[in-house]
């Protein structure tokens, strides 16, 4: 692949050759040599997920969720904040609608909440649960907004026993998300089965950050992931089995992503080797249909138990696959190193934004689309989050979030060379349409474009929804 297409060195060369002809670019006109439009069809949307921002938590025949209960165990979340309220838009959802006609994305990325339709995670649906994702579904289509919708992000049935734990909880997924693929499919055309398989196992199972909050030993955890891989596979059977013809499935994981330090060859084969290994238990087997041996030997007797056929309904091919991609960890080559990769450390003035995590490398955007596509051509990549945690002071009625709209700027230039060099990117979805209910952080940490006053519900646009409004309308970084 070339690093800038025709029409780029086009444009380049005419405008060297205006001015060696002793000509002027014209005022206003740019000699860049590099021309940021994104592709025509590329979609623009922004992301919420159901739990972070519905609230009405007992409305309407919901059931409770393992984040409903891990909230209100005191000294989880951060000042003892839940979802029981959120973003209040079970309620006010048409607002939110508007917020996003307002910005002219072409398409919306939500969830489902399992519990509203299968209060105890399986048995009898609830039909008050369906009726709301038709209402919220119909109202964005009236406004021209296409839902990609997520079957699952973390908020699981707390009447499920042993949660992720227990094998059967895989198949109470597929047959939700077929249900409601059945439900919706004459509308919604785009699928996701479950968001970040390393947040709702490791986070919530190895780590105890997240729901349940559980410190498993190996074995334990590696049989949770093995679940979580395979409830998406057999999910996407259940789609497919149950959804309207033309419909597409695909998943949005967070794949660990690397950097090359340097864009050499050494280095860029280094860290594709990286992420192929360092993501072996999720989107690895989900691509290649088996654990690599080096996990396999790594993980000895803690390796997951794995059934007949558990393999194949993992590996169910895909229409596509959706990235979350926040930040990544920079690679070497390391030939003294058994794996012959080194992952840096990041360094303590290493730059970040408000959440502890999230260091600013915006090269990711370029390398993700890219290593994902060398190492396991999918037939199309979204974007499925991006964004970042910031301070954002309400100032005279006002967020001027210059330090969002800075990273976000640095990583749509690299997300645009990937478009550019011709990876097959179909469209991106910011995180997030408005602040939200971050998980363990409560309500501390903002990731919205929107500010939310949480005593009001008011939504007040900040500078950054004003320059996504602007990078939509021309369809190119600004
Ligand atoms: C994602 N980390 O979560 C989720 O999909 C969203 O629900 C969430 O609000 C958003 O990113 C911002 O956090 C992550 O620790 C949570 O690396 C934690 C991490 C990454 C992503």
């Amino acid at each position: 692949m070339t690093n800038y297409n025709r029409r780029e060195i086009g444009k380049a060369l005419g405008a060297a050759t205006a001015l060696a002809a002793g000509g002027t670019i014209a005022a206003g006109a740019q000699a860049a040599p590099i021309d940021l439009d994104f592709p025509k069809d590329f979609k623009w949307g922004c992301a919420t997920a159901a739990y972070q921002i519905e609230g009405a938590a007992k409305e309407d025949g919901r059931g409770p969720t393992n984040w409903d209960v891990f909230s209100h165990t005191p000294g989880k979340v951060a000042n003892g904040d839940t979802g029981d309220v959120a973003c209040d838009s079970y309620h006010r959802y048409a607002e939110d609608t508007q917020l996003l006609k307002n910005l002219g994305v072409s398409t919306y990325r939500m969830s489902l909440a399992w519990s509203r339709i299968f209060p105890e995670g399986r048995g009898k649906p609830n039909p008050k649960g369906v009726d709301h994702y038709n209402r919220v579904i119909d109202n964005l289509l009236e406004n021209g907004i296409d839902p990609y919708v997520t079957m699952f992000h973390w908020d699981l049935p707390a009447a499920l026993p042993g949660g992720w734990q227990n094998r059967d909880t895989a198949k109470a997924f597929a047959d939700y998300s077929g249900f409601m693929a059945g439900k919706l499919s004459d509308r919604v055309k785009h699928f996701m089965t479950v968001n970040e398989l390393r947040c709702f196992t490791d986070l919530s199972h190895m780590q105890g950050i997240h729901a349940p909050g559980l410190k498993l030993p190996p074995a334990g955890v590696n049989q949770v992931r093995h679940h979580g891989v395979l409830a998406h596979g057999l999910a996407v059977q259940a789609i497919r089995a149950n959804a309207k013809p033309g419909v597409v499935v695909g998943l949005a994981d967070n794949t660990t992503m690397r950097v090359p330090v340097i864009e050499t060859a050494e280095h860029i084969e280094a860290a594709k080797k990286a992420i192929r290994e360092d993501n072996a238990m999720f989107l690895t087997a989900i691509m290649e249909g088996k654990y690599l041996d080096s996990y396999l030997a790594e993980q000895g007797a803690a390796a997951p138990k794995v059934q007949a056929g558990d393999m194949a309904a993992i590996a169910s091919p895909l229409d596509f696959v959706a990235l979350n991609i926040y930040t990544p960890d920079y690679v070497r080559a390391d030939p003294s190193s058994p794996k012959g990769y080194e992952v840096l450390p990041h360094l303590s003035f290493s730059p970040r934004m408000a959440s502890p995590w999230l260091y600013v490398g915006p090269e990711v955007l370029y390398w993700g689309p890219r290593y994902v596509s060398e190492l396991w051509g999918p037939k199309a990549l979204y974007i499925s989050e991006n964004g970042c945690s910031a301070d954002d002071p309400l100032v005279h009625g006002r967020v001027d979030d210059s330090d969002r709209v800075m990273y976000l700027r640095n990583y749509l230039t690299h997300m645009h060379r990937a478009t550019a060099e011709g990876y097959p990117l179909k469209g991106y979805f910011l995180w997030s349409l408005m602040d939200n209910f971050e998980w363990a952080d409560g309500y501390t940490k903002r990731f919205g474009i929107h500010y939310v006053d949480f005593a009001t519900q008011k939504r007040i646009p900040k500078l950054s929804a004003a320059w996504y409004k602007e990078l939509i309308a021309r369809n190119r970084v600004v």
